[in-house]
């Protein structure tokens, strides 16, 4: 008997657990992105002035408040590092790509980046969130600006939840909107991306 009501329990009691790939140019602001998401769901974190440039991984899970369990995985992002991307593919559930909107002269290098990460099969189909980050500096890029340059991207590849939005990883602005668009869309994709239980 204490079995099975404690199967039960166990049963009633898992979560859903849905791992996020972190991914952008180097100095985009992934790490700080993270650090910041841990602070406002209230987990330890790194005092944001004492980053540095990433070199392995940075994992962190958050439960969102439709108690679903969301694992980050940062990663760096300067150009050496980026043949390691593809090693995560397969294991997740969506993909954050971070752009730095004040650094006009690497538009087309994040360009070239996302569309090749965009056309990998390993990842078709799982939602592509883009993060416009740096949003609190006066020489930011138009959010609109930003969309008509993803819109190039997405509008070739095949159907799947993709979408800009603006933040500010250092103050926190935007960070919280990002993750209910990210938790509906994972619970949208399910069939073909099923979250491990917990
Ligand atoms: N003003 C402003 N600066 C930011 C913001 N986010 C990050 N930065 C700064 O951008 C720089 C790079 O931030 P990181 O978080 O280390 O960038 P990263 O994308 O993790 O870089 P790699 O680990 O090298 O791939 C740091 O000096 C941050 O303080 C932001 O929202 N606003
Ligand atoms: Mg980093």
């Amino acid at each position: 008997m204490f079995h099975l009501v404690q199967g039960l329990y166990n049963n009633w009691n898992r979560r859903e657990q849905y791992s996020i790939l972190i991914l952008g140019l180097d100095n985009a602001g992934k790490t700080t992105f993270l650090e910041t998401l841990k602070r406002l769901y209230n987990l330890n974190s790194k005092d944001l002035d004492k980053i540095v440039p990433t070199v392995g991984q940075n994992i962190a899970t958050i439960t969102t408040k439709e108690n679903i369990l969301l694992k980050f995985w940062d990663v760096g992002g300067q150009e050496s590092l980026r043949s390691m991307w593809s090693e995560y593919y397969s294991q997740c559930h969506a993909v954050i790509f971070v752009v730095d909107s004040t650094d006009r002269s690497r538009i087309d290098e994040w360009k070239h980046t996302l569309t090749s990460i965009m056309m990998d099969d390993e990842i078709e189909s799982v939602p592509v969130l883009m993060l416009a980050n740096k949003q609190d500096r006066p020489d930011r890029m138009e959010i609109q600006d930003i969309k008509e340059i993803f819109n190039q991207i997405a509008e070739h590849l095949s159907a799947r939840d993709s979408r800009v939005l603006p933040v500010s990883a250092l103050k926190g602005d935007g960070v919280i909107d990002s993750m209910d668009w990210l938790v509906l869309r994972l619970q949208r994709n399910k069939k073909s991306r099923p979250p491990i239980y917990k």
